[in-house]
Parts: C-alpha cells; structure tokens; sequence
C-alpha cells in the first residue's frame, strides 16, 4: 500500500499567528512529507509484502523499532498533530464536561496545562507530548522521544504537541516555552474529546 500525505482541514496559513504559514510550508510540506515519501520508499525495497498490505496504524504496531518504524510512526503522528490544531475559534473551546474530566484527573484545568508544558518543555530533545486515555479510562500526560507514540502500545491518543524543533523554529527559534504558550490557542478540543469517545 502506497502512503499519502493526508490533506489539512484548513489553509497553511489558518493558524497564524501562532504557526506561519511559512513555518506550515516546511512542517507539513517539507518534514511530514518527507516522512511519508521515506515511508513508501522502504516499503517499495522491502521484501516482506505483508508489510504493504498494512494500514499506517497496523504497520506502527507491527514494526520493530527502526527506519520502517521511525517513518511510518512520524507520518501517523503528524497526521494526529494536524487534527489537534485548528483556526476555528468555536472548536479551540473546551466543553465543561472535558474541563471537568481534566480537573478530576489533574486537580485542576490550568494545572494540568501546566504539567503538560511541563513535562513538554523537560523532554530532551526531539519528541512528542501527548493527552491520552488508559485502559482504565483514567487521563494522563507523557512523553515520547524521537518518533515514539503512544499509538505503539494501542494506547487511545487524545491530544498532542510536537516538540521537535522544526515545529516551532521559524516562528518562535528556540523558545519552546513561547511555542507550548501558544499552543492553547489552536488546539482543537472537539478533536480531542471526540477521541475520547474512541
Ligand atoms: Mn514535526
């Protein structure tokens, strides 16, 4: 099976301020595509077909750690990050009920934006932090370095942030804190409580 880089549900321009539409044209035009043309490359060389009858997310579960995982991990993150932000003022509001849920799981919902910049800003290095749902049906925060996504594990994802350095260096250079700052005013919350219902 042949990957696509998946289309946007808004213009590369829609999130500025908070991310240009120049830094859009390098993230998802230049990196996530790379991601997904390195993708379809190596399954083109592989000799395990069974590999290219797999979805994105069968194939992130199914892959050993490696260039195979690494590229197929970082296309279906990305294409999780997307879906995360939106320039739609009325989705960027969070409903009581999830307020509600975050505060029950993390004391309070400006406590738990600050452990999930917290734990964002602690992250050495490339990676990723996420809002996700356990089997329990408890909420937490992690981390993941490089390519690593809670998806591996079948854990349900329900928010994240990239904190790669090419998500926010052109708009923000190394200021990660002014990136995760920024970063409420684009998340796209009925996303993250439809995923709840996942
Ligand atoms: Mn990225």
């Amino acid at each position: 099976m042949s990957h696509t880089l998946p289309l946007l549900d808004y213009p590369l321009g829609a999130l500025a301020p908070t991310l240009s539409q120049e830094s859009l044209e390098f993230h998802y035009g230049k990196h996530h595509q790379a991601y997904v043309d390195k993708l379809n490359l190596l399954l083109e060389k592989t000799e395990d077909t069974y590999l290219n009858s797999l979805s994105l997310e069968e194939l992130l579960e199914k892959t050993p750690q490696g260039p195979m995982f690494n590229n197929a991990a970082q296309s279906w993150n990305h294409s999780f990050y997307w879906k995360c932000l939106t320039p739609e003022r009325e989705k960027n509001v969070c409903s009581s009920e999830m307020e509600n849920l975050i505060a029950q799981n993390f004391n309070s919902f400006e406590n738990f934006k600050m452990r999930f910049m917290g734990s964002a800003i602690d992250q050495f290095g490339s990676g990723w932090a996420w809002l996700v749902k356990n089997k329990e049906g408890t909420l937490s925060i992690e981390t993941t370095g490089n390519a690593g996504t809670p998806k591996q594990r079948g854990a349900t994802c329900l928010l994240t942030c990239d904190v790669w350095e090419h998500a926010y260096y052109i708009d923000y250079r190394n200021k990660r804190q002014d990136y995760l700052t920024a970063f409420w005013d684009i998340v796209n919350w009925k996303f993250v409580e439809e995923n709840l219902k996942k």
